[in-house]
């Protein structure tokens, strides 16, 4: 594929970067986190994700491309808390990345090299990758004090045996129910992930929020934190940085 070709190029000159959405605490609606998300500067285009994270993992480059976005996004991150915005970051590692034996190492050397504290880093991971192969380095990532989030959660192969094992800290819950409420299931599902939540001490993060009704349903179900189009788009890091002054 084409763009794969291009893609240690566009890693030399810094085309990649990030992106973020805000994530939100409900009742105050203010900004309590953001979500670090790639973008690829590509021939006076910005690509997204759906674009080249799929070629970037088969072609084995998705290491070296998500060390990138988690170094551009904790240097990010500094910035606004040095600004006085008290924000956790959250950044998507892939499969690939857990599978390397040094990303603990990765991790801390970029936390000391940019002066972000551990506990203001979340990593998203995907069920499947967590429950599967990856206890231990999930285990020595939470060692080091960041937080592990699972992000799609309830679309893949949720062994919830294994989930209350892992040191989690965090569920994203994939925009699926939202999407399909208000049928009785999906509200079911929604109602019983938040309790399961609240009952192992896990923080639950909706995603997908586009409406006001969406909104009202998961705040009426006790949910507190939420991300999606009705609460902000992904956007640069400038214009994050508007939202957060405007809210200060
Ligand atoms: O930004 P967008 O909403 O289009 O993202 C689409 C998908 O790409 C999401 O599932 C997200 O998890 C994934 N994604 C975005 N940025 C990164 C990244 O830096 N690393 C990995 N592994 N996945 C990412
Ligand atoms: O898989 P992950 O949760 O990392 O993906 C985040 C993706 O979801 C990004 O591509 C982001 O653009 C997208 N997203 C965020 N909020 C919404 C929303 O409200 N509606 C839709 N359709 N997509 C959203
Ligand atoms: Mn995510
Ligand atoms: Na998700």
């Amino acid at each position: 594929h084409r763009l794969t070709g291009a893609m240690p190029t566009a890693l030399d000159r810094g085309d990649f970067m990030p992106h973020f959405q805000p994530i939100y605490d409900l009742r105050s609606r203010r900004i309590t986190g953001v979500e670090a998300l790639a973008r690829w500067r590509h021939g006076g285009q910005v690509l997204s994700p759906h674009d080249f994270i799929d070629l970037a993992e088969q072609s084995g480059q998705i290491c070296r491309l998500g060390r990138s976005m988690l170094d551009q996004a904790c240097r990010q991150a500094v910035i606004w808390r040095e600004q006085g915005h008290r924000l956790t970051l959250s950044v998507n590692l892939s499969p690939h990345q857990l599978a390397e034996p040094d990303l603990p190492a990765t991790v801390a050397g970029l936390l000391h090299d940019t002066g972000l504290p551990a506990a203001a880093l979340q990593l998203e991971i995907t069920e499947s990758a967590a429950v599967e192969h990856h206890h231990q380095v999930i285990n020595d990532l939470a060692g080091i004090g960041v937080q592990i989030a699972i992000d799609d959660f309830g679309t893949g192969y949720s062994n919830l045996a294994a989930l209350s094992r892992l040191p989690v800290r965090c569920l994203k819950l994939d925009q699926q129910f939202i999407r399909q409420a208000p049928t009785a299931q999906a509200v079911t599902v929604l109602r019983h992930t938040r309790l399961l939540c609240q009952d192992l001490d896990i923080e639950v993060i909706a995603e997908g929020i586009e409406s006001a009704g969406d909104e009202r349903l998961l705040t009426d179900l006790g949910y507190t934190r939420g991300q999606g189009f009705r609460l902000a788009r992904p956007a640069p890091a400038h214009t994050v940085t508007q939202l957060l002054a405007r809210q200060a």
